[in-house]
């Protein structure tokens, strides 16, 4: 077998997502998600000039060694756009091992090692009764797992929160404009926000549901220490991004003082970006997604590392990662043993149309469906009719002017 074609796709029907497309000369095709948000055009070109010829010719079945040489080959190693391109590369791969052995991705990961996939969806209000009311909205959907983000009193725009017209981080393309949104940041008042925001939600739904809390990388070390502290009490399922990652050191500062549970990566794109997260367990959930790691075969090895510390997962699903990269996810939620919870924000009716997707969702739990491969088909005509609008992820900003973490 001879892969004889692989074309890009962008299509905008929401939001943009990048799909590749490899077909064979047996006709059997494969998708793969390549969306970097924001930045969506640099992984097309880096696909169709650097990649695609590379493709042509050369035999689908070797995953790995197809892979490594486009890893190793470029010398220029890891970061986002690279592997991205990577991902959709080796997920397009495993679509078509799986089609061609006529089984689901899962069952060539080994099969299912849970019935379904338990989910968390996104809660936010302005301010909390807002919020409480968006915590029943996702239980009313069938979410059991709810990720809680709120304003902050006295800032305008906030992170995954939707205010007037600027949209959370994660809805439509709304949120994005030709220029990016600037939006507000206090930490300290955040910081004297946040545990008022846990006890409200406590005391509405009780000790047993599962909350998560996205920091969204703003707090230095010592603050995140002291937050993790301070809401020990709310047990939350996670803390996520509490203090950008670059410095994995810096965990070792709020690892020490808290024992909130921890998850990072959503930003990584290589096991090395986790060494010393992992392997000193200073966190205990890794985030990354299919489509910006490299694709399912290098976060199944991220994943076999991480249970050697008794670390999950916790794959990142917001609405930018496309229903290909989505089902890729669930078939290898399906499949690990040390799985944790998997986000899931679900996406506009018009992305379902032009992505139709075997994989369900019921009850707050994924399942990836039987179809054979990932189980996702790109309607190409459809897709063509929502075209690319430029759109950048928001900035942030101290009220001084100062740029800070988004
Ligand atoms: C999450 C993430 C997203 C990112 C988004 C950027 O936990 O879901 O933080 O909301 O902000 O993926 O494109
Ligand atoms: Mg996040």
């Amino acid at each position: 077998m001879k892969i004889v074609d692989a074309a890009v796709f962008v299509t905008c029907p929401g939001r943009n997502f990048v799909t590749l497309k490899i077909t064979t000369d047996e006709g059997v095709t494969g998708l793969g998600d390549a969306t970097l948000n924001g930045r969506e055009q640099a992984v097309v070109t880096y696909l169709r000039e650097h990649v695609v010829p590379l493709l042509i010719g050369t035999d689908p079945h070797r995953i790995e060694d197809t892979w490594q040489p486009l890893y190793r080959g470029a010398y220029w190693r890891r970061g986002p756009v690279t592997m991205a391109a990577i991902a959709a590369v080796d997920v397009a791969l495993w679509d078509i091992k799986a089609k061609v052995a006529n089984l689901p991705l899962y069952q060539l990961l080994g099969g299912a090692s849970r019935d379904r996939v338990r989910t968390y969806g996104h809660a936010n209000g302005r301010d909390i009764p807002e919020l409480l009311d968006s915590v029943r909205a996702r239980q009313a959907e069938g979410y059991q797992a709810s990720r809680v983000q709120t304003g902050v009193p006295g800032l305008e725009k906030v992170y995954g929160v939707h205010t007037g017209e600027v949209i959370a981080a994660n809805a439509t393309r709304l949120d994005q404009r030709a220029l990016p949104v600037v939006e507000d940041w206090d930490t300290p008042a955040y910081l004297r926000h946040l545990p008022t925001v846990l006890e409200a939600v406590r005391n509405e739904f009780g000790p047993e549901l599962p909350l998560l809390h996205d920091a969204h990388h703003r707090l230095t070390p010592l603050q995140a220490a002291k937050l993790g502290k301070d809401i020990e009490r709310y047990e939350l399922f996670w803390l996520e991004d509490c203090t950008p990652a670059e410095n994995q050191q810096a965990f070792r500062v709020v690892r020490q003082h808290t024992t909130t549970p921890l998850a990072v990566g959503e930003v990584f794109n290589t096991v090395f970006d986790y060494q010393t997260l992992v392997s000193a367990q200073l966190i205990d959930y890794v985030r990354s997604a299919v489509t910006h790691f490299g694709g399912v075969s290098p976060l199944r090895k991220l994943f076999d590392f991480a249970d050697q510390h008794q670390i999950k997962s916790g794959i990142h699903g917001p609405e930018d990662i496309s229903p290909v990269g989505m089902a890729a996810a669930i078939h290898l939620d399906l499949a690990v043993h040390n799985f944790g919870i998997q986000e899931y924000s679900g996406h506009t009716d018009a992305t379902n149309e032009v992505f139709r997707h075997a994989y369900t969702f019921t009850d707050g739990h994924l399942h990836p469906g039987e179809a054979p491969g990932i189980g996702v088909e790109y309607d190409e005509e459809l897709g063509a009719a929502h075209p690319y609008v430029p759109a950048y992820l928001p900035v942030n900003r101290l009220a001084d002017g100062t740029v800070h973490d988004w």
